[in-house]
């Protein structure tokens, strides 16, 4: 009985971590079939043991909400959907269609790629926004919006109601700059803009949406109580006055004709706008006409998409290159047969991943058609089948890194394949980087800056290499004198002391970050011990997964890795465990102060939730209080934490670090 509740607490917790990964962070980690295993198995049991039923179960809310933390909001006015005109054929007859039944001129604007939002100002403040979602039901989606920089809190001229629609999206730049990130992280990747956009504003942590660029265009004023707008023209007007973004790029046009002329000269000119669009939206300008048309179930019977032609264009691969990123992640590049397309020469196309490769069965040799994402990133679509000529060479997944020669590893569960070597070239200043950081062995003032010189003079190959180095070759690097080499070198020094739990973090083995590491080192107490357990002996310690066990595992089969640790070993490193664990749970250690009415739970069932994650609650901040958690109307303890600098949780953050923490 008790191994069916320790299955059963395990899976709650695993189904947990995936419902994380999949609803906040939009980054699962298994397949939908492998979470529906788990959720079966245990609804299975549940069944069969209803004593067992834990009401904080995942499996008590199948079915229910699915988006944790996001609530629902009720559009008073839906948000309807364009009908598509795909040629200016199209168009002519949708302007024929008007003319017969009213006159007025059309407003011509850009269809922006992102997420459909909906404001609400109440008394001049935003009160509300919320997702397009089935255009009657949306997600309240209020905390992130607001950490949009463009989207003004307060209007300048408040007036008593506004209900505005519009657009959030992420600009070209941004989703590189985010998909860079993420590929280098080893996480999946962001398919184009528009996914990117939704994928950070529906975020359970306001703070994540905060630390991606997005913008907004507003392009509609769907009620106003306070001013009288008659035409689109004066709505952008009213909007643009009031400090709301609009989009500049509209333009008023008396006949189709100039329409017409809209269309094409932004179908030339969308490569060349910082953020992606899929047509132009043609609209009547004057409310009374518009009134008079009204509307089909679905959309509106004044205005309509033009749609762009997707830009896609056909070639042939003539080669795979493989490319090891800093994570060590061996990632394949098709060699194309140079094309032009949506405003450059492509000659080459991120291939992503091996699974990819074989799910569009992308061979050398092939025709096939490609695309960029985002507008900007090449990709190869698929292939053109019809072209095969029989010559044409499969794409296997690689045997060795083609930087270091070690085997190549593929973790099970993962997409990419890796290179596990350490001290790979391709992935050497990162992990240095790494190395030295604050949660791993906390060697100060070594960064990238420096890192990346000692490699590129020569001096550092390899982490060990790190205890070799002596003050003079620290202070021949630019920007270094004696005085700061001298700190290097003590920095250096006194990390040979560190914890084996902060050794353990810093080799950056997969699935190892630093809480993991401590657990680890609770059981196993000395390095050696981590070269000779198997993937079996490791998985029955408490908390460590199967995932964990296996790139324990191969890292400490790796030769390279086995002889780096040998070094750091004669180097005088402490390989054994040294500092007692602190206090257990997630939470373990902190304090946190709660102030003001929380709106989903009670003071002390809060209380509750810290302490059963190890945390603490006091009762008044003082400096070592990590976190307050500020409700509706706070009281002096709320002003003491910011006289202190005391960390801030809104009531979403702090819900957010409870459900990171696995409450
Ligand atoms: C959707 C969009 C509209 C506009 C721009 N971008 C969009 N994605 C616009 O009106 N300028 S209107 C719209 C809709 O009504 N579904």
């Amino acid at each position: 009985m008790s191994d069916i509740n320790a299955r059963m607490e395990e899976l709650r917790k695993v189904i947990r971590q995936h419902e994380y990964r999949y609803y906040v962070l939009d980054e699962p980690l298994i397949s939908d079939q492998e979470f529906d295993k788990l959720m079966r198995e245990l609804v299975r049991l549940e069944e069969l043991y209803p004593e067992l039923v834990t009401p904080d179960s995942p499996s008590q809310r199948v079915g229910g909400e699915a988006r944790a933390g996001l609530s629902t909001v009720v559009h008073r006015t839906p948000l309807l959907s364009l009908d598509n005109a795909f040629s200016l054929t199209d168009l002519q007859a949708f302007d024929r269609r008007i003319r017969k039944a009213v006159e007025s001129s059309y407003m011509a604007e850009l269809k922006i790629d992102g997420v459909s939002i909906a404001l609400v100002y109440a008394d001049g403040m935003l009160v509300s926004a919320a997702t397009r979602g089935d255009g009657l039901l949306g997600e309240d989606v209020t905390p992130n919006v607001r950490t949009i920089k463009t989207i003004p809190l307060q209007l300048r001229t408040p007036v008593a109601r506004l209900e505005v629609r519009g657009e959030i999206f992420m600009p070209k730049s941004e989703f590189v700059r985010l998909n860079r990130e993420r590929e280098e992280k080893g996480e999946r990747v962001f398919a184009n803009p528009r996914n990117a956009a939704a994928g950070s504003l529906r975020q359970l942590n306001p703070r994540i949406t905060a630390s991606r660029a997005l913008a907004a265009y507003i392009y509609d004023i769907i009620h106003i109580e306070g001013e009288n707008i008659d035409t689109q023209e004066q709505a952008l007007a009213f909007l643009q006055a009031q400090g709301i973004p609009i989009n500049p790029a509209y333009r008023l046009c008396s006949s189709i004709e100039e329409v017409f002329e809209y269309c094409r000269q932004y179908e030339e000119e969308r490569h060349n706008l910082p953020y992606e669009i899929d047509g132009a939206v043609v609209k009547l300008n004057q409310y009374g006409p518009r009134q008079e048309l009204g509307q089909t179930a679905k959309s509106p019977r004044w205005a309509i998409a033009y749609k762009f032609l997707a830009e896609e264009k056909e070639t042939i691969v003539r080669g795979c290159e493989l490319n090891v990123g800093r994570t060590g992640i061996i990632a394949p590049t098709a060699l194309l047969e140079p094309v032009s397309l949506a405003g450059t020469t492509v000659s080459r196309a991120s291939l992503h991943n091996f699974d990819l490769v074989r799910d569009k069965d992308i061979r050398i040799g092939d025709t096939v058609v490609v695309h960029k994402a985002g507008d900007i990133i090449p990709e190869v679509l698929r292939p053109v089948v019809e072209k095969r000529t029989g010559g044409e060479l499969v794409i296997a997944p690689p045997v060795h890194c083609p930087s270091c020669g070690s085997r190549a590893i593929r973790p099970e569960g993962e997409v990419a394949w890796r290179c596990e070597n350490l001290n790979c070239p391709a992935r050497l200043i990162e992990s240095l980087v790494f190395f030295a950081s604050r949660d791993a062995m906390d060697i100060d003032g070594m960064g990238p800056a420096l890192m990346e010189q000692l490699v590129a003079r020569g001096l550092v190959a390899n982490i060990a290499d790190l205890y070799d180095l002596d003050q003079d070759t620290i202070a021949s690097l630019e920007r270094m004198g004696p005085k700061s080499a001298a700190n290097r070198i003590k920095a250096i020094e006194n990390s040979k002391n560190q914890p084996l739990h902060r050794l353990l973090t810093a080799l950056g083995i997969r699935h190892i970050g630093h809480k993991t590491a401590r657990t680890l080192t609770g059981v196993i107490k000395d390095m050696e011990s981590f070269q000779t357990i198997t993937a079996d002996e490791l998985a029955q310690i408490p908390e460590i997964g199967p995932k964990m066990a296996e790139s324990l595992v191969s890292f400490f089969r790796e030769p390279h890795n086995l002889a780096m640790l040998e070094r750091l070993a004669a180097a005088g490193l402490n390989l054994e465990e040294t500092e007692t664990t602190e206090s257990g749970g997630p939470l373990g250690g902190q304090t946190f102060v709660l102030t003001g009415t929380l709106e989903s739970m009670s003071r002390s069932e809060a209380g509750e939730k810290i302490m059963a994650l190890g945390g603490k609650t006091g009762s008044s901040v003082s400096k070592s209080t990590n976190y307050v958690v500020v409700g509706l109307e706070p009281g002096s303890k709320y002003d003491k934490a910011r006289q202190l600098g005391v960390k801030i949780l809104s009531e979403n953050e702090f819900l957010a670090l409870l459900y990171e923490s696995g409450a």
